[in-house]
Protein backbone atom coordinates (compact mmCIF):
# COMPACT_ATOMS: atom_id res chain seq x y z
CA UNK A 1 0.00 0.00 0.00
CA UNK A 2 1.22 3.12 -0.94
CA UNK A 3 2.72 5.97 2.16
CA UNK A 4 0.89 9.00 3.25
CA UNK A 5 0.99 11.69 0.69
CA UNK A 6 4.10 14.02 2.09
CA UNK A 7 3.25 17.97 1.46
CA UNK A 8 6.04 19.94 1.13
CA UNK A 9 5.26 23.87 1.44
CA UNK A 10 5.76 26.42 4.36
CA UNK A 11 3.40 26.28 7.37
CA UNK A 12 0.79 28.42 6.26
CA UNK A 13 -2.12 28.54 3.97
CA UNK A 14 -1.00 29.66 0.22
CA UNK A 15 -1.76 27.57 -2.36
CA UNK A 16 -1.36 24.83 -0.59
CA UNK A 17 -4.41 25.08 1.65
CA UNK A 18 -6.85 23.75 -1.29
CA UNK A 19 -4.90 21.09 -1.76
CA UNK A 20 -4.92 20.12 2.13
CA UNK A 21 -8.86 20.38 1.73
CA UNK A 22 -8.96 18.31 -0.89
CA UNK A 23 -7.50 15.62 0.96
CA UNK A 24 -9.27 16.13 4.27
CA UNK A 25 -12.23 15.85 2.35
CA UNK A 26 -11.80 12.49 0.68
CA UNK A 27 -10.27 11.37 4.01
CA UNK A 28 -6.96 10.78 2.98
CA UNK A 29 -4.17 11.02 5.76
CA UNK A 30 -1.04 13.46 4.64
CA UNK A 31 1.99 14.34 6.42
CA UNK A 32 3.66 17.68 6.03
CA UNK A 33 7.32 18.62 6.02
CA UNK A 34 7.34 22.55 6.31
CA UNK A 35 9.49 24.98 4.68
CA UNK A 36 11.02 26.85 7.01
CA UNK A 37 14.30 29.02 5.22
CA UNK A 38 15.72 29.43 2.13
CA UNK A 39 18.13 26.97 2.23
CA UNK A 40 15.32 24.40 3.35
CA UNK A 41 13.44 25.42 -0.29
CA UNK A 42 16.96 25.06 -2.04
CA UNK A 43 17.88 22.14 -0.76
CA UNK A 44 14.75 20.54 -2.42
CA UNK A 45 15.88 22.46 -5.74
CA UNK A 46 19.49 20.86 -5.63
CA UNK A 47 17.93 17.61 -5.00
CA UNK A 48 15.74 18.01 -8.09
CA UNK A 49 12.44 17.27 -6.50
CA UNK A 50 11.29 20.42 -7.67
CA UNK A 51 10.35 20.33 -11.19
CA UNK A 52 9.85 24.24 -12.04
CA UNK A 53 11.81 25.25 -8.85
CA UNK A 54 8.66 25.96 -7.15
CA UNK A 55 6.34 24.55 -4.44
CA UNK A 56 3.49 23.22 -3.50
CA UNK A 57 5.43 19.79 -3.86
CA UNK A 58 3.31 16.60 -2.78
CA UNK A 59 4.90 13.27 -2.77
CA UNK A 60 1.75 10.78 -3.63
CA UNK A 61 1.87 7.23 -5.28
CA UNK A 62 5.62 7.50 -5.94
CA UNK A 63 5.40 11.07 -7.92
CA UNK A 64 6.82 14.28 -6.91
CA UNK A 65 3.94 16.43 -7.99
CA UNK A 66 4.00 20.35 -8.60
CA UNK A 67 1.44 23.00 -9.92
CA UNK A 68 -1.09 23.23 -7.32
CA UNK A 69 -3.87 22.78 -10.07
CA UNK A 70 -2.20 19.39 -11.54
CA UNK A 71 -1.93 18.21 -7.72
CA UNK A 72 -5.68 19.07 -7.24
CA UNK A 73 -6.80 17.87 -10.25
CA UNK A 74 -5.07 14.32 -9.56
CA UNK A 75 -6.58 14.29 -6.12
CA UNK A 76 -10.03 14.85 -7.50
CA UNK A 77 -9.96 12.40 -10.28
CA UNK A 78 -8.35 9.84 -8.29
CA UNK A 79 -11.40 10.48 -5.39
CA UNK A 80 -14.17 10.79 -7.69
CA UNK A 81 -14.82 14.32 -6.94
CA UNK A 82 -15.05 15.76 -10.73
CA UNK A 83 -18.04 14.40 -11.38
CA UNK A 84 -19.52 11.40 -13.22
CA UNK A 85 -19.15 12.86 -16.77
CA UNK A 86 -17.69 15.35 -19.32
CA UNK A 87 -20.63 17.56 -18.63
CA UNK A 88 -20.78 17.81 -14.87
CA UNK A 89 -16.69 18.02 -14.96
CA UNK A 90 -17.09 21.38 -17.16
CA UNK A 91 -19.59 22.66 -14.45
CA UNK A 92 -17.21 21.77 -11.67
CA UNK A 93 -14.01 22.98 -13.44
CA UNK A 94 -15.89 26.26 -14.11
CA UNK A 95 -16.62 26.86 -10.81
CA UNK A 96 -13.27 25.38 -9.16
CA UNK A 97 -11.43 28.13 -11.05
CA UNK A 98 -14.10 30.86 -9.75
CA UNK A 99 -13.57 29.96 -6.26
CA UNK A 100 -9.64 30.02 -7.33
CA UNK A 101 -10.11 33.24 -8.71
CA UNK A 102 -11.62 34.63 -5.83
CA UNK A 103 -8.90 32.80 -3.57
CA UNK A 104 -6.08 33.92 -4.94
CA UNK A 105 -7.28 37.75 -4.51
CA UNK A 106 -7.88 37.32 -0.93
CA UNK A 107 -4.30 34.78 -0.46
CA UNK A 108 -2.08 37.87 -2.05
CA UNK A 109 -4.22 40.70 -0.02
CA UNK A 110 -1.83 41.02 2.83
CA UNK A 111 0.74 40.68 0.33
CA UNK A 112 -0.08 44.33 -1.30
CA UNK A 113 1.15 47.47 0.40
CA UNK A 114 -0.29 49.16 2.75
CA UNK A 115 -1.93 51.84 1.79
CA UNK A 116 -3.64 50.38 -1.12
CA UNK A 117 -4.94 47.54 1.37
CA UNK A 118 -8.39 48.57 2.23
CA UNK A 119 -9.24 49.44 -1.72
CA UNK A 120 -8.10 46.02 -2.22
CA UNK A 121 -10.38 44.26 0.07
CA UNK A 122 -13.39 46.76 -1.08
CA UNK A 123 -13.06 45.92 -4.38
CA UNK A 124 -12.90 41.90 -3.03
CA UNK A 125 -15.44 42.12 -1.20
CA UNK A 126 -17.66 43.96 -4.08
CA UNK A 127 -16.73 41.18 -6.44
CA UNK A 128 -17.38 38.00 -4.02
CA UNK A 129 -21.29 39.88 -3.19
CA UNK A 130 -22.16 41.24 -7.04
CA UNK A 131 -20.11 38.42 -9.18
CA UNK A 132 -19.26 35.00 -7.39
CA UNK A 133 -21.79 34.53 -4.69
CA UNK A 134 -24.89 35.37 -6.91
CA UNK A 135 -23.74 32.52 -8.88
CA UNK A 136 -23.89 30.12 -6.78
CA UNK A 137 -27.21 31.14 -4.98
CA UNK A 138 -28.78 30.84 -7.82
CA UNK A 139 -27.34 27.95 -9.23
CA UNK A 140 -28.51 25.36 -5.63
CA UNK A 141 -31.94 27.86 -6.29
CA UNK A 142 -32.76 26.27 -9.80
CA UNK A 143 -31.83 22.64 -8.98
CA UNK A 144 -32.54 22.45 -5.28
CA UNK A 145 -30.33 19.75 -4.80
CA UNK A 146 -27.68 19.50 -1.86
CA UNK A 147 -24.58 19.85 -4.05
CA UNK A 148 -23.40 22.20 -6.56
CA UNK A 149 -23.13 19.69 -9.45
CA UNK A 150 -24.53 16.42 -10.22
CA UNK A 151 -26.19 15.85 -6.60
CA UNK A 152 -23.19 14.56 -5.23
CA UNK A 153 -20.39 15.89 -3.41
CA UNK A 154 -17.63 17.00 -5.94
CA UNK A 155 -14.37 19.30 -5.71
CA UNK A 156 -16.77 22.22 -6.39
CA UNK A 157 -18.19 22.08 -2.73
CA UNK A 158 -15.22 21.46 -0.84
CA UNK A 159 -13.20 24.40 -3.12
CA UNK A 160 -15.98 26.80 -2.41
CA UNK A 161 -16.76 26.04 1.23
CA UNK A 162 -13.14 26.66 1.45
CA UNK A 163 -13.00 29.89 -0.27
CA UNK A 164 -16.94 31.12 1.81
CA UNK A 165 -15.06 30.39 5.17
CA UNK A 166 -12.02 32.86 3.71
CA UNK A 167 -14.76 35.59 2.60
CA UNK A 168 -16.41 35.04 6.19
CA UNK A 169 -12.25 36.24 7.63
CA UNK A 170 -12.43 39.12 5.89
CA UNK A 171 -16.46 39.83 6.70
CA UNK A 172 -18.38 38.03 8.82
CA UNK A 173 -21.80 38.53 7.72
CA UNK A 174 -20.80 37.93 3.59
CA UNK A 175 -23.48 35.72 3.01
CA UNK A 176 -26.32 37.90 4.70
CA UNK A 177 -28.02 38.15 1.51
CA UNK A 178 -27.61 34.58 0.14
CA UNK A 179 -29.59 32.32 2.55
CA UNK A 180 -28.94 28.98 0.18
CA UNK A 181 -25.40 29.35 0.43
CA UNK A 182 -25.94 29.74 4.04
CA UNK A 183 -27.52 26.46 3.98
CA UNK A 184 -25.01 25.33 1.66
CA UNK A 185 -22.17 26.26 3.95
CA UNK A 186 -23.53 24.14 7.49
CA UNK A 187 -24.42 20.83 5.20
CA UNK A 188 -21.08 20.87 3.59
CA UNK A 189 -19.08 21.53 7.04
CA UNK A 190 -21.34 18.50 8.46
CA UNK A 191 -19.89 16.15 5.86
CA UNK A 192 -17.23 14.08 8.48
CA UNK A 193 -14.77 14.29 6.99
CA UNK A 194 -15.25 18.03 6.42
CA UNK A 195 -16.24 18.20 10.04
CA UNK A 196 -13.01 16.65 11.24
CA UNK A 197 -11.19 19.49 9.02
CA UNK A 198 -12.75 21.88 10.87
CA UNK A 199 -12.04 21.29 13.99
CA UNK A 200 -8.93 23.56 15.55
CA UNK A 201 -6.67 20.50 16.18
CA UNK A 202 -6.46 19.27 12.25
CA UNK A 203 -3.87 20.36 9.82
CA UNK A 204 -5.88 23.57 8.81
CA UNK A 205 -4.10 26.86 8.70
CA UNK A 206 -4.94 29.47 10.36
CA UNK A 207 -5.44 33.34 8.48
CA UNK A 208 -1.75 34.46 7.95
CA UNK A 209 -0.42 36.84 10.61
CA UNK A 210 2.30 39.10 10.06
CA UNK A 211 5.24 36.73 11.48
CA UNK A 212 3.90 33.91 8.58
CA UNK A 213 3.52 36.51 5.84
CA UNK A 214 6.96 37.68 6.81
CA UNK A 215 8.59 34.43 6.72
CA UNK A 216 6.82 33.35 3.16
CA UNK A 217 8.59 36.70 2.16
CA UNK A 218 11.82 35.75 3.28
CA UNK A 219 11.69 32.67 1.67
CA UNK A 220 10.17 32.68 -1.59
CA UNK A 221 11.32 36.56 -2.54
O1 LIG B 1 0.16 26.81 -8.88
C1 LIG B 1 1.36 26.55 -8.79
O2 LIG B 1 1.79 25.66 -8.05
C2 LIG B 1 2.34 27.34 -9.65
N1 LIG B 1 1.70 27.77 -10.85
C3 LIG B 1 2.88 28.51 -8.90
C4 LIG B 1 3.71 28.09 -7.73
C5 LIG B 1 4.40 29.25 -7.04
O3 LIG B 1 4.32 30.40 -7.45
N2 LIG B 1 5.10 28.94 -5.94
C6 LIG B 1 5.84 29.92 -5.18
C7 LIG B 1 5.55 29.74 -3.72
S1 LIG B 1 3.85 29.65 -3.35
N3 LIG B 1 3.29 31.11 -3.64
O4 LIG B 1 2.78 31.67 -4.34
C8 LIG B 1 7.31 29.63 -5.37
O5 LIG B 1 7.76 28.49 -5.30
N4 LIG B 1 8.07 30.71 -5.60
C9 LIG B 1 9.50 30.63 -5.80
C10 LIG B 1 9.86 30.72 -7.23
O6 LIG B 1 11.07 30.65 -7.54
O7 LIG B 1 8.97 30.88 -8.11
Amino acid sequence: MAGKPKLHYVNGRGRMETIRWLLAAAGVEFEEQFIQSKEDLEKLRKDGCLLFQQVPMVEIDGMKMVQSRAILNYIAAKHNLCGKDPRQSAFIDMYCEGAMDLNEMIMMLPFKPADTKEKELATILEKATTRYLPVFEKVLKDHGQDFLVGNQLSRADVQWLETILMMEELKDDILSQFPLLKAFKSRISNIPTIQKFLQPSSQRKPPPDEKTIAAAIKIFF
